[in-house]
Parts: C-alpha cells; sequence; structure tokens
C-alpha cells in the first residue's frame, strides 16, 4: 500500500515555556495541538523541541544552542518547515529563515492557512483575507527595510523603500475595501434576522472547543449535512437549521466555528461579526470532547473566548460529548457538578441524544410564564403565532385583541418586540 502521507512535507515543532506561562496548556500538551494543526494543514510532524527561558529570546525566540538543535533535527528529518508555538515578530522569523535556511512559520500563520483553505462562504472568504492582510502588513515593512538597505545609499529612498510604501498602501485600501464589504453583508443578515423574526424562534448556539464533535451534533440533531473531520476547523461557516423538540416546540439550532488557545487576535476581530451572531443566542450548548485527556484546559479556554465576546451570561447546556469513547465515566463525579445543567452523550452513536434533546426542552419549559399580549386588528398573524406558540387562556376583542396565553418568555420577548408594547404580568 502506498502511504500517500508519506509525500506530505515534514514539519519540525519548537515552543518556548516561560515562569509567566499563563496558557491553561502545558507546553507540550500544546505543542500535539500545534501538531494536530500541521497535520490538518497538510504536513507531517519530524519532532517537536522545547525549551525553558525567562521569555523568549528577542532574535531567535530561543537561545543559540537550542538553535543548533534544531538545525541538527531539520537536517536529520530533512524538514522543509519550522513552525513556532507562538507568534513570532517579523525579526525572529527572518532571523531564524537566515540560521536554519528553511521556511519559518508560527502557530498564527498555520491557523490563518487552515482558515483559508476552509472558507466557504463568500464572508468567510473576506473574513480570512482581512486577517492575512492584517498579519502581512507588520511583516512586509522588516522585509522591505532590510532590501533597501541593501538597495538605496545612506539618506536616500531606495527603491525597495519607494516599492513598501506603494504595497503597503495598497493592502490598507484592499483592506478598507474588505471592511465596507463586510459591513454591507452583516446589514443584510440583519434584515434577513428581521425577517426571520416574523417567526419568532428561540436559537440556540452551539459551541465549544475546535473538534469537539459540533458539527457530528448538529448532523445528528437535525440532518444536517455539515462537514465534519477529525481536523482542526473543518467548518467555519455557521449553518442553522430548524428542530422541532419532542414537546413540539421549535428551535433555530447553529453550528459555529470552535474555539483554540492561542486563537490569532487578527482572526477574532475579523470574525466579529459571525461571532456577535453566535452570542445573540439565547441558549448555548457547550460541547465538549470529555475523551480528551486535555478536556479541562479546553473547557477553560472556551469560557475564557466567551467572557472575552460578552457571551458568558447566555444561559448553558453543558454537552459531555463522546462518551462512547470512554471506557467507564462516572457521572456523578464532583468535577462534573460544577455544570449546572449538563448531559452526557455520544454525537457519533446517538447514545443518549435524547436527554440533551430533554434538557433543552426542560429549559425552554422554565422559561414559561403567562403573559398578556395588545395586538392591533392589523397584526392577526401575530394573534395566530401566540395560538401557536402558547396556552391561551383569555382573549379579549375591544379595540385592539388582549391575549394572554403562557408560553416560552424567550419567544414572548421577541413579540413584544416585535409590537413595541412591553406589557406583562
Ligand atoms: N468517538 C466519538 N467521536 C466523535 C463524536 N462526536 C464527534 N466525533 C468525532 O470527532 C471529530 C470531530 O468532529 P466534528 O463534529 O467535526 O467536531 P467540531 O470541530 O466540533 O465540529 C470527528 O472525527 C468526529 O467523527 C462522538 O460522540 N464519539
Ligand atoms: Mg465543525
Amino acid at each position: 500500500m502506498i502511504d500517500t502521507a508519506a509525500a506530505a512535507p515534514i514539519a519540525i515543532l519548537i515552543a518556548v515555556q516561560t515562569d509567566r506561562h499563563e496558557s491553561v496548556f502545558s507546553v507540550t500538551d500544546s505543542l500535539v495541538e500545534l501538531g494536530e494543526l500541521a497535520r490538518t494543514a497538510g504536513l507531517r510532524v519530524g519532532t517537536m523541541v522545547h525549551q525553558y527561558r525567562d521569555s523568549p529570546h528577542r532574535k531567535t525566540y530561543m537561545g543559540s544552542g537550542k538553535i543548533e538543535e534544531i538545525g541538527q533535527v531539520v537536517a536529520e528529518f530533512s524538514a522543509e518547515v519550522v513552525i513556532a508555538d507562538d507568534e513570532l515578530t517579523p525579526a525572529q522569523q527572518k532571523t531564524l529563515e537566515q540560521i536554519l535556511k528553511v521556511k519559518i512559520m508560527d502557530r498564527t500563520a498555520l491557523i490563518l492557512d487552515i482558515f483559508a483553505k476552509r472558507a466557504q462562504t463568500f464572508e468567510a472568504q473576506l473574513q480570512v483575507e482581512m486577517a492575512q492582510l492584517e498579519y502581512l502588513l507588520p511583516r512586509l515593512t522588516r522585509l522591505w527595510t532590510h532590501l533597501s538597505r541593501l538597495g538605496g545609499g545612506i539618506g536616500t529612498k531606495g527603491p525597495g523603500e519607494k516599492q513598501l510604501e506603494v504595497d503597503k498602501r495598497q493592502i490598507r485600501k484592499r483592506i478598507s475595501t474588505i471592511r465596507e464589504k463586510l459591513d454591507k453583508i452583516k446589514l443584510q443578515r440583519f434584515t434577513q434576522r428581521e425577517r426571520r423574526h416574523e417567526l419568532p424562534l428561540t436559537t440556540v448556539a452551539i459551541i465549544g472547543y475546535t473538534n469537539a464533535g459540533k458539527s457530528t451534533l448538529i448532523n445528528q440533531l437535525t440532518q444536517a449535512n455539515v462537514f465534519s473531520e477529525n481536523l482542526l476547523f473543518a467548518t467555519l461557516d455557521p449553518t442553522t437549521r430548524r428542530l422541532t423538540l419532542p414537546s413540539n416546540e421549535s428551535i433555530l439550532i447553529t453550528d459555529t466555528v470552535g474555539f483554540i488557545q492561542k486563537l490569532p487576535h487578527q482572526l477574532v476581530s475579523s470574525f466579529r461579526a459571525t461571532l456577535e451572531e453566535v452570542v445573540d443566542a439565547d441558549l448555548l450548548l457547550h460541547v465538549i470532547d470529555v475523551s480528551h485527556d486535555n478536556w479541562r484546559a479546553m473547557v477553560a479556554t472556551a469560557e475564557g473566548l466567551l467572557r472575552d465576546l460578552k457571551a458568558d451570561h447566555i444561559p448553558q447546556i453543558t454537552v459531555f460529548n463522546k462518551v462512547d469513547a470512554l471506557e467507564h465515566i462516572d457521572v456523578a463525579n464532583p468535577e462534573y457538578l460544577r455544570f449546572p445543567l449538563r448531559c452526557f452523550i455520544s454525537a457519533k452513536t446517538g447514545q443518549r441524544l435524547e436527554s440533551l434533546v430533554d434538557s433543552i426542552d426542560q429549559f425552554l419549559a422554565s422559561r414559561r410564564k403567562s403573559m398578556t399580549f395588545h395586538v392591533p386588528y392589523s397584526r392577526m398573524d401575530v394573534v395566530n403565532l401566540i395560538h401557536e406558540m402558547g396556552d391561551v387562556s383569555h382573549v379579549d376583542y375591544h379595540s385592539e385583541v388582549t391575549i394572554t396565553a403562557t408560553l416560552n418568555t424567550i419567544i414572548g420577548d421577541k413579540i413584544m418586540g416585535d409590537l413595541g408594547t412591553h406589557k406583562k404580568n
């Protein structure tokens, strides 16, 4: 049998661990993850090298002894690329390239690369391009400054420097064009959502660490056809499906791009519009790969990102996934108890999926309350909707329709918003 992976270029992974190590991941766990990212990008991992230092070396990231060692493994594995687990400064990248004479990448560039390959929709493509240009901009400077020093005389503007200004101007222009296009798309989506509000459904977003099983879950729940693969960031574009629960209530459920530690800030800012859409949800399903040794650090990472996105106040159901991959799970273990609403499922086999569906229904039921609406005769569609969504206890026809019903307040509030009235009891 021919091993097709054998043709893939080999990468050497390097990382510095400092005393100020703030990541929830250990340096080795982080390197293993970097290896998964490399594999996702179509590379093979030769070996991994890490070093403890007070801080990364300003010019070379690691110390000279380690760099020598890396040079040896590069030769030994015939590696074509060295990837650092932190974002390198343009100077570090340049210097390492000169010393090691191979392509030098960092975690950020690798993730941007994967995103660029995965982006399906026009919006995602624009968002990734913007992040890439923002990553490129400061790096372009150093490269060209270096060249201009070779080409131009002292005190004069060399050809390199002029070219640099032209290039930078073009990149900035492209970034602002992309930003305009993204604003337009955001506006379109907003109007679409307004239209969707004609049928005000509870919105549920599936969030969690990359590879936790989010896409597998939405596929199981709704027979959606979302790409799911044992790759990091297999899906970038949010997919929304309607799901009818056993209680007969319908929800809109959205699969989202996954989280990862050290997520490049360029991506967070360029994907903000998409992420905002997600954090507008009424309920979050936080999917966790409980079969992964490092799931606790992954949860901490996801929780941190939710705080950054100001989405940590949204009610959450914690979905411990991949229980099929564990020999045994003690669901009464105290470490699970800090997650108030939780269930243990296998999205892949469908095992105990009904416990999740029941949890969603219970959440919705806990939100049921009696509400009174004052509906003008011109909005009989709303009266019909209230009949459809709730248990109507009282209707009065006077100058307007006064209707009292017990229903999910999430929907009730959306109807109130639509009517522009705010009377509840
Ligand atoms: N054993 C097992 N594997 C799962 C389960 N759910 C998802 N997976 C696998 O985990 C990998 C990532 O799944 P995916 O849905 O793409 O994760 P996402 O990145 O969170 O969307 C795929 O190889 C899935 O087949 C599960 O319940 N059990
Ligand atoms: Mg996915």
